[in-house]
């Protein structure tokens, strides 16, 4: 018998994107190149040599996307900001030009009724800014808050919702560790002062927010925080778990929702680091009071103990590299977890949705939860009537917002689901040969033709109402 799952009046149903990865015009309005840009015009680095010079031309089509939002009854939309567009040298006064494209898009979705949710640093750092040092560099966390304040003073009129940093794990590990994100560099201490300093940076921009936004705003962080689980219940694959949990979360939530990074995380990783870059007082100054945190979830993680003797495996479904994206714990091995997977080679389970929501549930009470980012890479093509139909996604779909609901039945506080993404885009590394979109993009002609699973989702946004069989 199909079963109807009631969402609360005023759930945000939403959809997601970047900035590098639909807006294109990398040339425009005085934008400078970030790290993107350097990163995939070298050779090697993306599929196909791809990159986000046209993306899927947002800057160029904003209106006629928030239209297709409208249509399509969504009432929330996440999108970043670039900062190399808004402060080509990451540094100094904003350039109004581009402020004002993000003050244009932002009212052309309030006046649909479209809730703007505005990301300040989804990965694109000014290119500028990686010269001097990049995130490994403490300069940079001051540079980032300074940033913030400046969008804040220009659009904090008019957006109400505010998240500092996209997934920092991707921007310490996969950009300063694996390498298979820009800037590609590859050395594990440097991913770890990375991170520190994008927690830093987190902390000094909600305070650079607070003091230009009104008392009204919502603040929060979305992390990609990993549900890991363990091969089996023997005590090498448990602590192989609890290092991985540590290095994928708790580095990040640790001082930002606790003031404190776990203490055996500065253990294990003491041979890479003796972590003298944290200073006296960044923990106060990460550790900031928090409206809300955005969880962005796809898949689980399986590890192990590798065996004694043998090279660790490293399908964790970051991307191939023979540098590992998890220092200190080199040794651990990486599974594919059983089941059905997408495109991206992720399998697909919902439960771990459920489990990560519980968790930080628990972990962080009295804290609103929305799931920043959600959903899966199919192989869509448009039939010979033009249509893309686009059954595994909306099967993805369908179990993991019974997910959401399963987890609001037993008391979590989740306040909104944003798809990923909107449209098709540049996937990172994996260039446009992954397509996440609830909207399909043909590339060469930059028609949008919404996917079966749009109208989906449109309807259950619509109804607040998800019918499960
Ligand atoms: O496309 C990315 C997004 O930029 C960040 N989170 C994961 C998505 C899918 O890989």
């Amino acid at each position: 018998m199909p079963e109807s799952l009631t969402f609360p009046a005023g759930f945000l149903w939403g959809a997601a994107t970047s900035a590098y990865q639909i807006e294109g015009a990398v040339r425009e309005d005085g934008r400078t190149p970030s790290i993107w840009d350097t990163f995939s015009h070298t050779p090697g680095r993306t599929v196909g040599g791809d990159t986000g010079d046209v993306a899927v031309e947002h800057y160029h089509r904003y209106r006629d996307d928030v239209a297709l939002m409208a249509d399509l009854g969504l009432n929330a939309y996440r999108f970043s900001v670039s900062w190399s567009r808004v402060q080509p040298t990451g540094r100094g006064p904003a350039v109004q030009r581009g402020l004002d494209f993000y003050r244009r898009l932002v009212d052309e979705l309030l006046a649909r009724g479209i809730e703007p949710t505005l990301t300040l640093y989804h990965w694109d750092l000014p290119q500028e800014l990686e010269d001097a040092g990049g995130w490994p560099a403490r300069e940079t966390a001051y540079r980032f808050a300074e940033y913030a304040g400046l969008v804040a003073e220009a659009l904090g009129d008019r957006v109400h919702s505010w998240i500092t940093l996209n997934e920092p794990w991707c921007s310490a590990f996969l950009g300063y560790g694996s390498g298979v994100h820009a800037p590609g560099r590859t050395d594990p201490a440097a991913a770890l002062r990375a991170a520190h300093h994008l927690n830093l940076a987190h902390g000094l921009g909600t305070q650079a927010l607070r003091a230009a936004l009104p008392a009204r705003a919502r603040v929060a962080v979305s992390l990609n925080s990993a549900v890991v689980r363990p091969l089996s219940s023997s005590p090498r694959d448990m602590d192989a778990r609890r290092r991985i949990d540590n290095l994928a979360n708790g580095i990040f939530h640790g001082p930002m929702l606790d003031g404190a990074y776990p203490a055996d995380l500065l253990t294990d990783t003491a041979a890479v680091t003796d972590w003298s870059f944290v200073h006296d007082g960044d923990l106060a100054a990460v550790h900031q009071p928090l409206d809300a945190l955005g969880l962005n979830y796809y898949t689980p993680t399986l590890v192990s103990a590798a065996p004694r003797g043998t090279e660790a495996a490293r399908a964790d479904g970051h991307g191939a590299s023979e540098h590992s994206p998890w220092p200190g714990s080199e040794d651990v091995a990486f599974h594919q977890t059983p089941g059905e997977r997408t495109e991206m080679g992720w399998t697909i389970d919902p439960t771990g949705l459920h489990e990560l929501i519980m968790r930080y549930s628990r972990q962080a009470p009295g804290l609103a939860l929305y799931i920043t980012e959600n959903g899966a890479a199919c192989d869509d093509k448009p039939d010979a009537e033009g249509r893309v139909h686009d059954p595994q996604r909306i099967a993805y779909l369908q179990g993991h917002l019974a997910a959401v609901r399963r987890a609001l039945a037993e008391g979590a506080d989740v306040r909104g689901y944003y798809l990923w993404s909107l449209l098709d885009n540049f996937e990172w590394a994996y260039g446009y040969s992954k397509r996440f979109g609830a909207v399909y993009v043909d590339y060469e002609t930059q028609a949008r033709i919404p996917k079966s699973s749009a109208h989906w989702y449109a309807a259950v946004a619509r109804a607040g109402e998800l019918v499960v069989d």
